[in-house]
Order: C-alpha cells, then sequence, then structure tokens
C-alpha cells in the first residue's frame, strides 16, 4: 500500500479530517465509507487531493503502507466496534487503530486492552472543534501507547490547530487518558457555555440592555481577558436578525437547551471520583431544566414569582464582567482537578499545563484565558487547585464584591444564576475557616453510630446519643 493514513467514516467530521490531512506535505489519505455514495461525494468535490478511494474494507487495508494507521470517524458505540472488528481481522501486529469519534473513556480503555492483546495499537483521540476544526485544525486529545505515538505523533501534529506557534495536540497519556480529557473539555464547554448565558440574561433582564446593547458588550469583553471563541460567537448569536419576524433570532429560538450526552458523562464521572464540579454540574442540570417545558408549564401555572424591583448601577455590565470571570476561573479550576482525580485512578501521567496549551487553539473553549492557565502550572505543576495560583488568587480576590454583589441581584431579582452561585459557594467553602461539615459528623453519629474526628486530639470518636451522651474513643466506622 501507498498511503501513510487512512480515514474511515466519511460523514461530515471524517471527510473533513481526510481533507485537512489529505492537504498537508506528505501525506497520501486512503478513504473508505460503508455507503459508497459518501466516498464519491468526497472523490468528485475533492478529486485533486489525491485520496486513494476503497470500495471495500480490505481494499481499505491494502492500501495503507505499514504499519498501517486508520483513523476512524463514525458514530460512537456500535458502529465505532463494527468498525474496529473489521479492522483489526486485517490489521498486523504494529498496525494502529486510532478512533477520532467521542467515545466514552470507558469504552476505550475497554477496546485498547483487547486489541493490544492481538498486537494492535489501539489510539482514542478526542477531537474538538466540529466540523470547522476537523477541515483547518483541530485540538487533538489522543491516548494510546507510546509506540503508536512514535508514529501518530508528526501525523496528527501536521494537522491539529496552531496556537502559540506549537500545534494542539499532545500524548495526553496511555489508554483512555485522551477521550478522558476530552471528556472533560466537554464538561468545561458545558460550564463556560451557561456562564455566558447567565451573563447575558442579568444584563438584559436586570441591567435592561438591548440585544444591540449586548453586541457590543460582548465584543467589548473579546478584547479583554475573556476573549475567546465562545464569547465572540455569542456576539454573533446575538446580532443574528430573524428573517421571517425581523426580531432577534435568540428570542425567536426555543429556551430548550439539547445535548449529546458529554456533559452527563462528565459530571457522573466526577460524582464516581469524588471530584465538585458543580460549575458543570449547573451547566448540565440548567439544560435539563430547560428542556422539562410541561414541568415548567404547570410550576408557571401555579407559582407567581413577584420579586421587588432592583436598581443596578451603571457599573453593572463590569460587576457582570467580574462575575463571569470569577465563575469561569472556578469552573476550570474544578475540570482540571477533575483530570488529575481521573489520571489518579487509571493511572494516567498527565501534563497539564500541556492540556491548556492543546485547548488553545481548534477546540470550541478556546481562549487567551487558557495561557494563564498554562503559566500556573509553569509556576507550580503541583498546584492543588488554579485558585492556588497566585495570578488566578488575585483576579478572583479582585473581583470578589462585584461576583457577590451579581449573585445577590440575581436572587433579588428572581433571575436563575445558578453557575454564578454555585461557583462563589464553591469558593466560599474553600475559603472558609471551619464548614458546616462539623455537624454532619454529628447527625452522622447520632442516626448511625458513624463516628468523628476532634479538632483537638487525634482519634475517632462516638457519642453514646441514646445512652448516658458520654464520648468514647472507637475504632473507625466501616459504615
Ligand atoms: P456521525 O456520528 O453522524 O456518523 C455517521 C458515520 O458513521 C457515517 O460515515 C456512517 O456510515 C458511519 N457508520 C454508522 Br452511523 N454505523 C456504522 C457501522 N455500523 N459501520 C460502519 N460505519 C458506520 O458522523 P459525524 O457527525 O461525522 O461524527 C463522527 C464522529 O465524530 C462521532 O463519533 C462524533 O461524535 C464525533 N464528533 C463529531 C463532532 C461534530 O461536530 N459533528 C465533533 C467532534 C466529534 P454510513 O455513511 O454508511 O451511514
Amino acid at each position: 500500500g501507498q498511503a501513510n493514513i487512512g480515514v474511515v467514516g466519511l460523514a461530515v467530521m471524517g471527510s473533513n479530517l481526510a481533507r485537512n490531512l489529505a492537504s498537508r506535505e506528505g501525506n497520501t489519505v486512503a478513504v473508505y465509507n460503508r455507503t459508497q455514495a459518501r466516498t464519491d461525494e468526497l472523490m468528485a468535490e475533492h478529486a485533486d487531493l489525491g485520496f486513494l478511494a476503497a470500495t471495500t474494507i480490505d481494499e481499505f487495508v491494502a492500501s495503507l503502507s505499514t504499519p498501517r494507521t486508520a483513523i476512524i470517524m463514525v458514530q460512537a458505540g456500535r458502529g465505532t466496534d463494527a468498525v474496529i472488528e473489521q479492522l483489526a481481522e486485517r490489521f498486523e501486529p504494529g498496525d494502529i487503530i486510532v478512533d477520532g469519534g467521542n467515545a466514552n473513556f470507558q469504552d476505550t480503555i475497554r477496546r485498547e486492552a483487547e486489541l493490544r492483546e492481538k498486537g494492535l495499537n489501539f489510539v482514542g483521540a478526542g477531537i474538538s472543534g466540529g466540523e470547522e476544526g476537523a477541515l483547518n485544525g483541530p485540538s487533538i486529545m489522543p491516548g494510546g501507547s507510546d509506540e503508536a505515538w512514535q508514529t501518530l505523533g508528526p501525523v496528527l501534529r501536521s494537522i491539529a490547530a496552531v496556537a502559540e506557534g506549537e500545534p494542539c495536540v499532545t500524548h495526553v497519556g496511555h489508554d483512555g487518558a485522551g477521550h478522558f480529557v476530552k471528556m472533560v473539555h466537554n464538561g468545561i464547554e458545558y460550564a463556560d457555555m451557561q456562564l455566558i448565558a447567565e451573563a447575558y440574561d442579568l444584563l438584559r433582564r436586570v441591567g435592561g440592555a438591548s440585544t444591540e446593547d449586548l453586541v457590543g458588550v460582548f465584543r467589548a469583553w473579546n478584547d479583554g481577558d475573556l476573549e475567546s471563541y465562545l464569547i465572540e460567537i455569542t456576539a454573533e448569536v446575538l446580532a443574528q436578525r430573524d428573517a421571517e419576524t425581523g426580531e432577534p433570532l435568540v428570542d425567536v429560538i426555543a429556551d430548550q437547551a439539547g445535548s449529546k450526552g458529554t456533559g452527563v458523562w462528565t459530571v457522573q464521572n466526577a460524582v464516581g471520583l469524588g471530584v465538585p464540579v458543580s460549575g458543570i454540574g449547573e451547566a448540565v442540570f440548567a439544560r435539563a431544566v430547560s428542556s422539562k417545558t410541561t414541568l415548567r408549564e404547570a410550576v408557571r401555572r401555579t407559582v407567581v414569582s413577584r420579586p421587588d424591583p432592583v436598581e443596578v448601577p451603571d457599573s453593572f455590565a463590569d460587576d457582570v464582567r467580574a462575575a463571569l470571570y470569577a465563575s469561569k476561573v472556578v469552573a476550570y479550576a474544578q475540570g482540571f482537578n477533575l483530570i488529575v482525580a481521573g489520571a489518579e485512578q487509571y493511572g494516567w501521567t498527565i501534563d497539564l499545563g500541556a492540556i491548556a496549551k492543546i485547548w488553545r487553539g481548534g477546540c470550541i473553549i478556546r481562549a487567551q484565558f487558557l495561557n494563564r492557565i498554562v503559566e500556573a502550572y509553569q509556576n507550580n505543576p503541583d498546584l492543588q487547585s488554579l485558585l492556588e495560583d497566585p495570578y488566578f488568587a488575585k483576579a478572583i480576590t479582585d473581583g470578589e464584591q462585584a461576583w457577590r454583589r451579581i449573585v445577590s441581584t440575581a436572587a433579588a431579582s428572581g433571575v436563575p444564576a445558578p453557575g454564578f452561585s454555585s461557583a462563589l459557594a464553591y469558593y466560599d467553602s474553600l475559603a472558609s475557616d471551619r464548614l458546616p461539615a462539623a455537624l454532619i459528623q454529628g447527625q452522622r453519629d447520632f442516626f448511625g453510630a458513624h463516628t468523628y474526628q476532634r479538632v483537638d486530639k487525634p482519634g475517632v470518636f462516638h457519642t453514646l446519643w441514646s445512652g448516658d451522651r458520654t464520648e468514647i474513643a472507637t475504632e473507625p466506622s466501616t459504615h
């Protein structure tokens, strides 16, 4: 075979990725799709890119040079398993199968182990940036073996987005590490979008801004430390007018947010690992609430919320901006903590600074802000939280009063701001000397003899609540 790389699955993502690969110096790209019409379409439109188009999987495999390297871009789940099976039957030890779809990292761990037994390299690679990224340069988060990375690294570096002169791809870690980090990326994306949506809602409903005003506000924010793809497209969406009604498009779009489930995965895994990702959690829940239309109607029929009118100062937009920035820092801090916990649980070595670097381009959460995260981990790779980094600590304390004003204003106005308020609650929890967890330990000891520790001496204690209420030293409870 002559192709150094192949792509299986030529729907929007696969065909764009194949075009990206084929347009880079040194690549010859084999392509195959189950339904041949898609292959024909790609060939008809982009014959100039020199694809080797296969009509059967055998032909596809025969067109690859060794070690054979194929990137699968098909529907996650069963479609991916089907294609892996077809390739694995035909590939030889040392060959490389890459899954570039949105796989669950647990599936990736399973597939990698199964294929390793046959001597095959399996690489789960998270690819972010949607259609546009696949074509012009995505952020790529590959897992898999060091051996696979030797061959795959140069190819992926050639097609990745470039940020600050560096390609947005790094070998994240072994087996499912890449898809795990992609999952966290998507979770952070949910949180970031929710926070921006809350900022918009407050500015509009409490601040009285028009959508025209808001286009200006978000464009101005995009010139400062909030500069990011998501802020940029927010201004674009707000500027759009509906052709039919002439209204702002945002007022015509139904207020029910959809999702493809990766945010849910992030929260499920975070709960399992005991990592509070409240920013991501609130974002997932907010989308769920929005789409419960009959529930919303039922409650609106009986409950009439009557908040007192709230006066906002001229500095309101600046306050919202500060609240957004502080809440965003919290959401990212939580997301990075989840990566650390995942790495510990699954035995990966993950360089957090390198992750922040590869998110600076190509992907949906690309932002100036990520440079600050890169610097934070450069200054101290062992940070327990981004909130511990001096730059972010100062950013948060500088904006703290504004953040508190915004959360109070939101509550007083009856405008939901679950992202802003839960981020503040998380920050206040970490910043508090004492937490009411002491009372919870007392309650647990009362009803379940779950025991507690004391602040003033070592040991494990239990109060004889149903007896004479004296305290006894005890062994740790196993409950
Ligand atoms: P889809 O997720 O819509 O999948 C369509 C492709 O899967 C077609 O090529 C189809 O072949 C193939 N396929 C299916 Br379905 N079942 C198959 C099977 N049993 N055997 C062989 N092929 C099968 O495509 P997409 O939107 O391009 O996304 C591809 C992957 O990239 C997904 O995992 C997605 O989650 C991920 N992703 C998508 C985006 C995005 O913005 N769309 C972004 C990031 C990641 P056919 O033509 O014969 O039906």
